[in-house]
């Protein structure tokens, strides 16, 4: 036990089976070899509420049981598809939810995690949405409904979301570089690691004492993507097949 890793933006869904098996296959070449896997938000495509029980779901969640069962710890953060995750989701994974921003030490090296929709603060009108949707009220009122009118709200949501993104410029769609140096300065480190722009990379980032990192996680669409964090607290940012 001497690594941990770091995923973000499976967008696991029941239409594409192989990113499922894929994680699958992960979790069990790691149990109990990696002292801890974090998942940065977007695991899953839509996450409607714990209670939505499908076939799918229960899969998923006995996949990340196994794992922390023979003791490798499991993190999760929230991403903007799948804000709804959990208490019950934690504990039957057993795993736990961390808050975005949280500073976690990796072998001696501070690093920020977070999904990473929060540095995208050009996007006006979807900040604004996502003040929303992470409003405890909001979701309280939300899983008070029955789940199959969640569905149809989720899907409605989805289709309003494409038809805006599709005349939404480049530099909106990505993370506000003055917002990068802020948060990474508020919270005092060099090394911040996030997802949800899948624009997999590794960036320099000028702060105003020295030069930090900004590592990108990629999405799991034709390959997948995770960050490996080594016994000496170095960071490596590594793409593999979904399929063995
Ligand atoms: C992103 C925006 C949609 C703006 C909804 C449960 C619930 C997930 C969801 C579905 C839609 C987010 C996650 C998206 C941004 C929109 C519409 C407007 C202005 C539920 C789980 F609660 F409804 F049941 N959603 N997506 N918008 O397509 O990413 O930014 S989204
Ligand atoms: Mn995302």
């Amino acid at each position: 036990m001497n690594y941990s890793l770091l995923v973000s933006d499976l967008h696991l869904d029941a239409e594409r089976p192989q990113h499922l098996a894929a994680l699958k296959r992960l979790l069990a070449d790691h149990a109990g070899q990696c002292d801890t896997l974090y998942v940065l938000g977007d695991l899953f495509e839509t996450w409607i509420g714990d209670d939505d029980d499908s076939a799918f779901n229960l899969d998923a969640v006995a996949a990340f049981r196994a794992f922390s069962d023979k003791g490798s710890k499991l993190f999760f953060l929230h991403g903007n598809r799948d804000f709804l995750l959990g208490a019950q989701f934690a504990a039957q994974t057993g795993g736990t939810m961390l808050e975005e921003g949280t500073v976690v030490d990796l072998y001696g090296t501070p690093v920020l995690l977070m999904h990473g929709d929060n540095l995208c603060t050009l996007d006006e009108k979807y900040m604004a949405f996502r003040a929303q949707v992470r409003d405890p009220a909001w979701q309280a009122d939300m899983l008070a409904k029955p789940l199959e009118q969640r569905r149809m709200i989720a899907q409605m949501l989805r289709m309003q979301s494409q038809q805006n993104n599709a005349n939404k410029a480049e530099n909106i769609m990505d993370v506000t570089p003055a917002e990068v140096v802020r948060t990474m300065e508020a919270a005092g480190v060099a090394e911040l690691i996030h997802g949800h722009t899948h624009r997999p990379a590794v960036h320099e980032v000028r702060l105003t004492r020295g030069t930090g990192r900004r590592w990108v996680l990629g999405d799991w669409n034709d390959t997948g993507w995770l960050i490996r964090a080594d016994a000496t607290g170095q960071l490596a940012l590594e793409e593999f097949a979904l399929a063995p």
